[in-house]
């Protein structure tokens, strides 16, 4: 879960939300999107309309257009994991915010994750992240969809792990959880 929070930290100064509230309306003037009102994402997530406003200020000083491509995703999440390559698992978890395969990741996107990842029950916190290993989207974690995310985290974090971690470590770990011809693969929610 640390790995999907390493972007957009709230800020903590105080806020002044008379003037915020100004200043947000003159600016969305410019931006390419302007995101739903806030009783209708507080109705959609679990968050306050406070803690939206802090999150959509932290969104906006990250991306001033509104919404974010994945190549400005893959920017923003690298500068979390300096050691490694996280561009392939930025590239996943692109995916998994862009739920309705737009292309960008909107606000909207980014806080009903975030709400999923941070107070959604355990069940919404597996679908969204069956979601994510399920790359092509067929309903099933297969055991090459796996060993891809294993990969891509392991190239995340670097050749600085301790152990060191061998090459052939994330096939042989997704081996254990998987059987080569995709006999236990379970579409997430049925047995
Ligand atoms: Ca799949």
């Amino acid at each position: 879960m640390g790995l999907v929070m390493g972007t957009f930290s709230m800020q903590s100064k105080p806020v002044n939300y008379h003037r915020d509230n100004i200043d947000d309306d003159l600016e969305m003037t410019m931006v390419c999107h302007r995101p739903e009102g806030l009783e209708q994402l507080e109705a959609l997530t679990n968050f306050s309309k406070r803690e939206l406003q802090v999150l959509y200020r932290g969104f906006k000083n990250e991306c001033p257009s509104g919404v974010v491509n994945e190549d400005t995703f893959k920017q923003i999440y690298s500068q979390f994991f300096p050691h490694g390559d996280a561009s392939t698992y930025a590239h996943f978890l692109f995916n998994a915010f862009d739920s309705a395969h737009t292309g960008s990741i909107k606000f909207e996107d980014f806080v009903t994750a975030l709400s999923i990842l941070l107070r959604g029950s355990i069940t919404e916190k597996l679908q969204w992240t069956f979601n994510l290993y399920d790359i092509n989207r067929d309903g099933y974690i297969n055991k090459e969809e796996m060993t891809d995310i294993v990969k891509a985290i392991y190239d995340m974090m670097g050749k600085y792990t301790y152990p060191v971690l061998k090459t052939d470590a994330p096939k042989q770990q997704c081996g254990c959880l998987l059987s080569e011809n995709g006999q236990k693969q379970r579409r997430c929610g049925h047995s």
